[in-house]
């Protein structure tokens, strides 16, 4: 979807070229101008985010309903699932030209598995860090949690590479295993950061549960720079946020969080139920759970919001444009 913002899309390489002495001279106006003109001109200067297509984001999901119903149904730790999930989502990585490593790790006897990728480039002093757990529940292919957030993170890092964007901090992309069990993936991750690479963490953005059926808009009150980046994102939909409060503790930002690493995100809901005012602000059925189907077998490609996956999507794509500095 394409949001009402002022800003024009990427211009392609040949016109990029052709607008570089208009935007030397744009800069050398900002000089004389003063420090207004230079915020305003630094603002204009950040490409646009494109749009995620989430027709995309749905063959994404479609993979991934393949890969639970070809290995028992589910994409938890320790099965095999999981492992076909991670194995789908590096190949379509390193094919996009991403530096991909796998972190392994052992949970309840079972070994479980982060995915990263690494866009080459950027200052690796300021990293931005962008994730989502890939893993699902035992009980069923978890689309929704957390399908819709992993592959939102996909398809922000895919066209990454296919603009070919290359902002001033170097950008980090992460999957995580057994987050169900507990954040054991990104405690993995962030337990073997020494100090010094923790320090190298600009921000972590999470995305769980963005799709759900019957949606909320809420946004992670962590980091103001990070929420406010997010919510104006909203505003130029015209879609009322509210601040995500009970999520702490309850995804992969709190490991981050714990390390004093600036964290935010965004999450659709799960089974707390949708007030009449919230279905006034967002649509969708008061007194039903955001997502009927949370940790259920019913967590299936039909277990999806079509807007929420997009709106959300092009929301990641957006705060990855415009938090890489
Ligand atoms: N713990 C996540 C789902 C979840 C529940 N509340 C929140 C708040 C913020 C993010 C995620 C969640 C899971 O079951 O994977
Ligand atoms: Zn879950
Ligand atoms: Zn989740």
């Amino acid at each position: 979807m394409r949001r009402n913002t002022t800003r024009r899309p990427h211009p392609p390489r040949a016109r990029r070229r052709a607008a570089l002495p208009l935007a030397a001279l744009g800069g050398v106006l900002a000089l004389l101008l003063g420090p207004a003109a230079q915020a305003g001109a630094s603002a204009q200067a950040v490409a646009a985010a494109p749009d995620i297509s989430v027709t995309a984001v749905k063959a994404d999901l479609k993979a991934l309903q393949d890969v639970a119903t070809a290995n028992g149904g589910n994409r938890a730790h320790g099965r095999p699932g999981y492992r076909a999930s991670l194995d789908l989502i590096k190949g379509k990585l390193d094919a996009a030209g991403f530096t991909t490593s796998i972190q392994q790790f052992t949970s309840g006897g079972a070994t479980g598995y982060n995915l990263i990728a690494d866009w080459p480039g950027g200052d690796t002093g300021k990293v931005l860090l962008t994730g989502a757990h890939l893993d699902s529940v035992t009980a069923g292919p978890g689309i929704n949690d957390n399908g819709s957030g992993s592959a939102a993170v996909l398809e922000t890092a895919l066209a990454v590479s296919r603009t070919g964007f290359h902002p001033a901090k170097h950008l980090r992309f992460a999957w995580w295993g057994a987050e169900e069990l507990g954040m054991v993936g990104s405690k993995n991750y962030v337990s073997k950061l020494t100090t010094a690479q923790r320090a190298t963490i600009s921000g972590y953005l999470n995305f769980d549960m963005i799709g759900s059926p019957n949606p909320g808009y809420f946004v992670y009150d962590d980091d103001p720079a990070i929420e406010k980046t997010f919510k104006q994102y909203f505003t130029g939909l015209g879609v009322v946020t509210e601040p995500e409060t009970e999520g702490d503790g309850r995804s992969d930002h709190a490991p981050f969080k714990n390390a004093g690493i600036p964290v935010g995100g965004l999450f659709s809901g799960a089974d707390y139920i949708k007030t009449t005012k919230q279905a006034a602000q967002w649509g969708g059925t008061a007194g039903k759970a955001f997502d009927a189907c949370y940790h259920r077998s019913c967590d299936t490609l039909t277990n999806i919001n079509d807007t929420a996956l997009d709106r959300h999507s092009d929301a990641v794509a957006y705060a990855v444009w415009n938090l890489a500095g």
